[in-house]
């Protein structure tokens, strides 16, 4: 008796090894991945563009390159003002047009007299990118910077020794001012210009002229950690309007190669591509009002809740971010429309985000793998995931209720560290114990955010229909949205 008992004490204990031996394996990156940066970036979702500038005085969109320093001279700039309103709206940084298309720079650059050094603001003594730097770091801002390519002032524009004005003057704002997270590296090019007196038309070839490579080279040697922006990336790239809106259909992968800044016929690569060889992620800019830069006449066409709302769903929530221009006035300040309506989204978004339904539901996979279980999804962890056992790329995740739950919008977000991976997808909820079609899409990415009536529902269902290789989702919200009224 006394063997017995032994023999299945020892069997029973062998089979605990046995089931404890079976190893959680890792995964394996699918297509191109985000390096840390560009996770690091992408994180930040929600961050500010200032347009701020000679043009601001001048009352236009572009300066033609021939305005005068003197006429530079807001009456009460405060960035502080400017890096408290971004914060409490909720943005995680601001860009700031450093250098416009016009070449008014807006630090005491040593390569130019056309500069703040030679304005009445601050008697010449101010450094405008100083004191926005500074700001940011008080406030716990990103600070960016967009440095026009295209020069109207500057006489040499067309030539070799323009483009290395330019990466001097880069050099001294990757180097003077601390930390950067991104430098904005615009396409546009419209010819024409003052040029330092030549007043004509020039052309560039802008796939070679600016010598890109060696520009990429300098922000790796001095801001290793900024990402960069431009048609092309190489680390983030345009999505293709100024309105704000991602494609329904975004892919992080892209053919980055076939790809220049200014690129015309760009809008057939904004969306991406689904075999894309490079990771570069979209980013959506929009300005809060028709212009980029402060028009007095503008100061009621202030973008209403509504379209804010709706642009942010269309971007943060279509694997894209959300690059909102705030148009400084001339006073050097953020003009109290726009302050507004930005503290009204970031209310609307926090009403929204604050209580996660998911996390009161149970969750079932139709599939999972050893360790991958689905309650990862929603364990608050963005670093932990469920996924599909090895070839299974079709499944289905189900929330379920004990009673019903008054809601209206769903979030999903794929682990991208490991790759853009779901092709297809679709959404149902039950309501009145019925299954109800929402929405079919294909891309997720970062981020997708989809909207519906608000409903009583028991049960929401996502189905991923097809994927490049098991799906791996990280994350998992289902909320309710305050009303909106157009
Ligand atoms: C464009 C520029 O021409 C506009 O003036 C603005 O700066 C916008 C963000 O980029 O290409």
């Amino acid at each position: 008796m006394k063997n017995i008992i032994e023999l299945m004490v020892k069997t029973f204990l062998f089979l605990i090894l046995v089931s404890c031996s079976k190893k959680i394996e890792p995964l394996t990156e699918v297509g191109p991945v985000p390096n840390k940066h560009q996770l690091a970036w992408q994180k930040l979702e929600y961050y500010a563009f200032i347009h701020f500038n000679m043009n601001t005085f001048t009352n236009k969109e572009w300066g033609f390159g021939d305005e005068k320093p003197s006429q530079f001279n807001p009456t009460a700039l405060d960035v502080r003002q400017w890096t408290r309103i971004v914060k409490q709206a909720g943005m995680k940084g601001i860009i700031i047009t450093a250098k416009h298309h016009d070449g008014f720079a807006l630090w005491p650059s040593a390569f130019t007299k056309h500069s703040v050094k030679n304005s009445p603001w601050r008697e010449g003594k101010g450094d405008l990118i100083r004191e926005l730097s500074d700001a940011c770091k008080e406030f716990g801002l990103k600070f960016g910077v967009y440095l026009s390519p295209w020069d109207r002032n500057h006489p040499d524009y067309g030539t070799s020794s323009y483009v290395t004005y330019y990466q001097n003057q880069l050099r001294e704002l990757l180097t003077n001012y601390g930390s950067i997270f991104e430098v904005w590296f615009d396409g546009a090019n419209g010819g024409d210009g003052y040029y330092g007196g030549a007043n004509e038309e020039r052309r560039v070839d802008k796939t070679n002229y600016y010598n890109w490579p060696t520009t990429i080279d300098l922000v790796r040697e001095l801001q290793p950690q900024a990402v960069i922006f431009s048609d092309a990336g190489p680390d983030i790239r345009w999505v293709g309007n100024e309105m704000g809106y991602a494609y329904d259909t975004t892919w992080s992968p892209f053919f980055r190669d076939s790809v220049y800044a200014g690129m015309p016929g760009f809008d057939k690569y904004a969306k991406g591509h689904e075999n894309g060889t490079h990771w570069v992620a979209t980013e959506s800019d929009v300005s809060i009002r028709p212009g980029w830069y402060y028009h007095p006449e503008q100061d009621d066409k202030v973008k209403s809740l509504f379209d804010l709302v709706d642009i942010y769903f269309n971007s943060v929530g279509r694997n894209s971010s959300f690059l909102l221009n705030l148009p400084v006035d001339t006073r050097g300040l953020i003009h109290e429309n726009d302050e507004a309506q930005l503290m009204k989204l970031a209310e609307y978004l926090k009403t929204m985000y604050q209580k996660n339904f998911a996390t009161a539901a149970t969750i079932k996979a139709s599939k999972s793998r050893f360790g991958y279980s689905a309650s990862l999804i929603y364990d608050g962890i963005k670093n932990t995931y469920w996924t599909t056992p090895i070839g299974v790329t079709i499944a289905q995740i189900e929330l379920e209720w004990n009673t019903l739950q008054e809601v209206n919008t769903f979030m999903i977000q794929e682990y991208i560290p490991l790759g853009q991976r779901i092709k297809k997808y679709s959404l149902e909820i039950k309501t009145n114990g019925e299954w109800k079609h929402i929405e079919k899409g294909a891309t997720i990415g970062n981020k997708r955010l989809i909207r519906f009536e608000t409903t009583l529902i028991s049960a929401l269902r996502f189905s991923i229909e097809d994927s490049k290789a098991s799906p791996v989702i990280s994350n998992i919200g289902v909320y309710k949205a305050p009303k909106l009224i157009k």
